[in-house]
């Protein structure tokens, strides 16, 4: 898969590009990754990529030229069928169903903004859809551009190992991952669950489909409503709450 990221500060991307699963990733060729910078698109002598917004106020608007000649550049290199995805804090909120889909593209175009916005025009002619991260404040949408990178690599065949793989993500389940532990048994009176080490592997699965269920009732309630439990599930956070003293 190929992304291509649109940004006035290439650079910020470098980091993902030499680092970990996606550093591993375009070393392998599984994904291709370039920069189109819309500075470069600018036609006059101060390469002017922003300007006042009408209507007056604070901060800069980014100007629909550059950036459209920019994402012109990129999509004339990127395979056919790559939607241009712009990071935004007015867009849909970024989760993994959105990485999935996005997971069977043969390529993305990522256009990441600075100042206080983009001409709506760009948005209107050159924008498939609009992403945020949620809701605080970046200083642009380079850092979100990156975590659509990483979190959509993941999912691409042959980018993790079997044993990364076969860990599904607590996210694919639509749940909050399980406490973990590991060495040593104590710490400062606090012991590993007995359970964790009695070799028993249902009842150490059972344990921790409990604490996720658990975990997620009290910290994401909205996961678990869309969730739907079954009898099953809903068996083991009743035992969850019980346990923990909780009134339902
Ligand atoms: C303080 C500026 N804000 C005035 C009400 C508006 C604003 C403009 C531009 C806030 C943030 C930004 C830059 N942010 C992004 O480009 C961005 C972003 C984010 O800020 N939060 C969550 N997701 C994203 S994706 C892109």
């Amino acid at each position: 898969m190929d992304f291509a990221v649109v940004s006035l500060f290439p650079e910020m991307l470098a980091p993902i590009a030499a680092h970990g699963v996606v550093g591993r990733a375009l070393e392998r060729g599984l994904i291709g990754l370039d920069t189109e910078n819309p500075r470069e698109h600018a036609e006059d002598v101060h390469r002017t990529v922003d300007d006042r917004p009408y209507g007056g106020g604070p901060g800069m608007v980014m100007k629909y030229a550059p950036v459209t000649a920019a994402l012109d550049a990129a999509r004339a290199r990127m395979p056919k069928g790559s939607p241009v995805v712009c990071l935004t804090p007015q867009g849909r909120v970024f989760d993994q169903a959105v990485a999935q889909r996005y997971a069977k593209l043969p390529g993305l175009i990522l256009l990441a903004g600075r100042y206080e916005g983009f001409d709506e025009r760009i948005i209107v002619d050159a924008v498939d859809e609009e992403l945020s991260l949620g809701d605080f404040v970046l200083s642009g949408g380079e850092i979100a551009a990156m975590a659509v990178i990483d979190a959509v690599t993941r999912l691409l065949p042959g980018v993790l190992g079997d044993a990364e793989s076969a860990v599904q993500d607590s996210f694919m389940q639509g749940l909050l991952d399980h406490p973990h532990y590991t060495r040593p048994e104590r710490i400062a009176e606090q012991d590993v669950p007995a359970v964790l080490l009695s070799g028993d592997h249902a009842q150490i699965a059972r344990w921790r489909n409990k604490q996720a269920l658990g975990r997620s009732y009290l910290r994401r309630p909205d996961l678990l409503e869309k969730l739907k439990l079954n009898s099953e599930q809903q068996a083991l956070l009743d035992e969850f709450l019980k346990e923990s003293g909780i009134e339902i």
